[in-house]
C-alpha cells in the first residue's frame, strides 16, 4: 500500500476526485456533507492497475482548517496537489504547497481538477512553476473531470508510476505511530487511527503512550477494512487498544515501540522558508499528527532553540513546521538538529551554541555526537535517532576517543596525589575518583584503569610494596631491633602504641610487606614464617602446641594464630588429635 495525502484550495474539487477513484466518501461529517466542505481529514482506498493498494488521506482546504490539514500531511510523504482549471492558483494552493515544502515532502503529482470546466493549460503552467520552486520538484500533472470521470484512468496509472519511485519503507524501524483520529467501538473500546510510515503492528505488542504511565496493548488491528493481525509499513490502521479510556489519547499522540524514543521539550533546529529575522516568540509546532505551541528563542542566522508547551517523541533529523495561528502564515520549515540540547546558562553560551549549531545538518553523526556529548549511553543515542554502533567502554556508555584518553591520564594524576596525599591507604576510592572527574557511573572509573594501576578493594592502587612513611618504617625498624634476638615474640599492644603503630599504620605496614600480621594487634616481622617453619621441623613429628611454643620461645598468644596461619598456608598440617606434623 502507499498512502498519499490531498492538498489544495477549497472547492477544488480534492474530496469530489478522491470519491470518484474510490467510491468511497471521505467526507465523514454530515456537517461536511451539509455544508458541502472538507472539515476534518477523510480516509478511502483504492487497487490501482499494478494490483497494488493507493489510500488516500483527504484533507480540507478551507483556511480556517489548515491545523487539521496538516494533520495530515505530516505523516504522509507523498501529495496530491489538486488546483481547479477554472480557478487557478489560489491562497491555499500556496499555503498548503508552502506546508509540504516545510516538510520537505518530495514526492507527489499535480492534478488540475474541474478541467471540464475551463482549459486546464494555464491552471497547470501556474502550478507547476510553483511546485518546481519547492521540495516537491518537477511532477507529472494530470487533467482530471471528477464529474465526468475523463483523465481517471491517466490519473491511475500517474499513481502507479508515483508509488514505484516512493522509498521502501524501513520495516526493521521501531514504530511512532501518529495518531490522526481517535473513536470508540461499542463491545471494542478505543480505536486509534493514522498512517504507519515505518516498521510493523501486530495484535498482542505492547506500545508507549505518551502521558500514560503503563504499556497499552493493541488488541486488534484493522487496515483498509479488514481485520488483520500485522500491519507492516506503509499503511493506513486503526488500532484497537485493550483497556485505554479514549480520552486517553487523541491526534497529535502517538503510539510507540517502548524505550525507542526520547520524548523532549527541548529542541535546537534549522529553520528553511523565511529567515529568522522577525521571527515571532510563540509560533505553532507541526510535527507527524502533533500540533505544539512553542516558544522560540533565535540563536544562529537560520537556527532556534524551540520550548515545546507539552514533550514529543522527536529525533535528530526529523522534518516539522512552524505556523503563526493567528497570521494564518506558514512560517517555515525545521530540520530537528538536537534534542536533547545543552542548557544555555553561562555568559556567551547562547553565541558559542550557535557556532554548534552551523555544523550540523539534522543528520545523525554519531562522532560528532560524542565529540559533543563526550559520554553517553548507547542507548540514549539511539532514542534521539542517532544509530550507536560503536563498541562501548564500560557497560552500554560510549565516549569520545580524546576525551576518554584525557580522562584516563587524569585518573592517574588523581591516583598519585591521592597517594600523595593519604600515603597510609592502599589506593583512591573509586567513589572518590568517580566524583573527582565527575562520571556518572563507576564503571566507567574501573574501565579506565591501566597498569600498574588496578582496583583492588573498591580502591584504585598500584599493588605490591610501597614505600612506608617515614615514621611508620622507623617504628618497624625499632620492632626488628627490639625483637632481633626473639623473632617470634610479638610487641604487645602497649608497645606498638608506644612506637605510633596503630591500626592505619600497622595496615599501611602490612600491605607494603614490612610487617606480618597474625591477628589483630599480633605482628611479626614477615621473614618469621620461614624461619618457624625451620625450627618446627627440626622438632619431633608430629609435635604439640606445647612443643611449638617452646621451640619458638613465644607465648601462646603468637603461637595459637602462628601455628593455624602455618596450617592454611600448607606449610603444616594438623591431625585429629590436635597435634602437627610439617608438611615437606
Ligand atoms: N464541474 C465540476 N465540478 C467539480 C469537479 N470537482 C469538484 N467539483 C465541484 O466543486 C465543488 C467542491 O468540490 P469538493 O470536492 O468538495 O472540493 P474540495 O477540494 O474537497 O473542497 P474542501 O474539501 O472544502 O477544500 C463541489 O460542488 C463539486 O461538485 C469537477 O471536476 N467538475
Ligand atoms: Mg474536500
Amino acid at each position: 500500500m502507499f498512502v498519499v495525502a490531498t492538498a489544495g484550495h477549497v472547492d477544488h474539487g480534492k474530496s469530489t476526485l478522491v470519491r470518484a477513484l474510490t467510491g468511497m466518501e471521505p467526507d465523514r461529517w454530515a456537517e461536511e456533507r451539509r455544508r458541502g466542505m472538507t472539515i476534518d481529514l477523510g480516509f478511502a482506498w483504492t487497487a490501482l492497475p499494478s494490483g497494488g493498494t493507493v489510500a488516500f488521506v483527504d484533507v480540507p482546504g478551507h483556511e480556517r482548517f489548515v491545523p487539521n490539514m496538516l494533520a495530515g500531511v505530516g505523516p504522509v510523504p507523498a501529495a496530491l496537489i489538486v488546483v481547479a482549471a477554472d480557478e487557478g492558483w489560489m491562497p491555499q494552493s500556496a499555503e498548503h504547497l508552502a506546508a509540504l515544502d516545510a516538510l520537505g515532502v518530495a514526492y507527489g503529482l499535480l492534478v488540475v481538477t474541474r478541467a471540464d470546466l475551463a482549459d486546464p493549460g494555464p491552471a497547470t503552467a501556474r502550478a507547476r512553476a510553483e511546485i518546481a520552486a519547492t521540495s516537491l520538484g518537477a511532477v507529472e500533472a494530470v487533467a482530471v473531470s471528477g464529474l465526468t470521470g475523463a483523465g481517471l484512468p491517466e490519473l491511475r496509472s500517474a499513481l502507479d508510476r508515483l508509488a514505484a519511485r516512493l522509498p521502501g519503507p524501513a520495516l526493521q524501524a521501531p514504530v511512532r505511530f501518529w495518531v490522526d483520529r481517535s473513536f470508540t467501538v461499542r463491545g471494542s473500546g478505543t480505536v486509534v487511527t493514522g498512517t504507519l510510515g515505518a516498521g510493523r503492528l501486530r495484535v498482542g505488542d505492547e506500545l508507549e503512550l505518551a502521558g500514560a504511565d503503563d504499556l497499552v496493548r493493541v488488541r486488534g488491528l484493522h487496515s483498509l477494512g479488514e481485520a488483520r493481525s500485522e500491519a507492516t509499513a506503509v499503511a493506513r490502521v486503526a488500532v484497537n487498544l485493550r483497556g485505554t479510556p479514549r480520552d486517553q489519547l487523541g491526534r497529535g499522540d502517538a503510539l510507540l515501540t517502548p524505550g525507542r524514543f526520547h520524548r523532549t521539550d527541548l529542541v535546537d533546529v534549522r529553520l528553511s522558508g523565511d529567515p529568522a529575522a522577525d521571527l515571532p516568540a510563540t509560533l505553532t509546532l507541526h510535527v507527524g499528527s502533533a500540533a505544539v505551541p512553542v516558544r522560540v528563542r533565535p540563536l544562529g542566522p537560520d537556527t532556534v532553540r524551540l520550548r515545546l508547551a507539552r514533550p514529543l517523541p522527536l529525533l535528530v533529523g526529523d522534518r516539522a513546521l512552524l505556523r503563526d495561528p493567528g497570521r494564518h502564515h506558514v512560517t517555515g520549515g525545521v530540520r530537528v538538529l538536537d534534542v536533547a540540547p545543552p542548557p544555555l546558562v553561562r555568559r556567551g553560551a547562547a553565541v558559542a551554541r550557535a557556532r554548534v549549531l552551523a555544523e550540523l545538518d539534522g543528520r545523525p553523526d554519531l562522532a560528532g555526537e560524542l565529540r559533543r556529548r563526550r559520554l553517553v549511553r548507547a542507548g540514549t543515542l539511539t532514542r534521539m535517532g542517532v544509530p550507536a554502533q560503536a563498541a562501548p567502554v564500560a557497560g552500554d556508555w560510549l565516549a569520545d576517543p580524546d576525551h576518554w584518553r584525557r580522562l584516563g591520564e587524569r585518573l592517574t594524576e588523581e591516583v598519585s596525589r591521592y597517594g600523595r596525599e593519604h600515603p597510609l591507604e592502599p589506593g583512591m576510592p573509586v567513589d572518590a575518583l568517580r566524583q573527582r572527574l565527575a562520571l556518572p557511573d563507576r564503571l566507567l572509573v574501573e574501565a579506565l584503569v591501566r597498569p600498574p594501576l588496578r582496583v583492588h578493594a573498591g580502591r584504585v592502587g598500584a599493588p605490591g610494596a610501597r614505600a612506608l612513611p617515614e615514621p611508620v618504617a622507623r617504628a618497624v625498624e625499632r620492632v626488628r631491633v627490639e625483637y632481633a634476638d626473639r623473632p617470634f615474640r610479638a610487641p604487645e599492644a602497649d608497645r606498638l602504641v608506644e612506637l605510633g603503630l596503630g591500626p592505619r599504620e600497622i595496615g599501611a605496614a602490612v600491605r607494603a610487606g614490612a610487617l606480618l600480621r597474625l591477628a589483630d594487634t599480633v605482628v611479626l616481622l614477615p621473614d618469621a614464617l620461614d624461619n618457624a617453619v625451620k625450627v618446627l621441623a627440626g622438632l619431633p613429628q608430629p609435635f604439640t602446641l606445647s612443643a611449638a611454643r617452646q621451640a619458638l620461645d613465644t607465648t601462646r598468644r603468637v603461637a595459637v594464630p602462628l601455628l593455624e596461619l602455618l596450617d592454611r598456608r600448607g606449610a603444616t598440617r594438623r591431625l585429629p588429635d590436635d597435634a602437627r606434623v610439617v608438611v615437606t
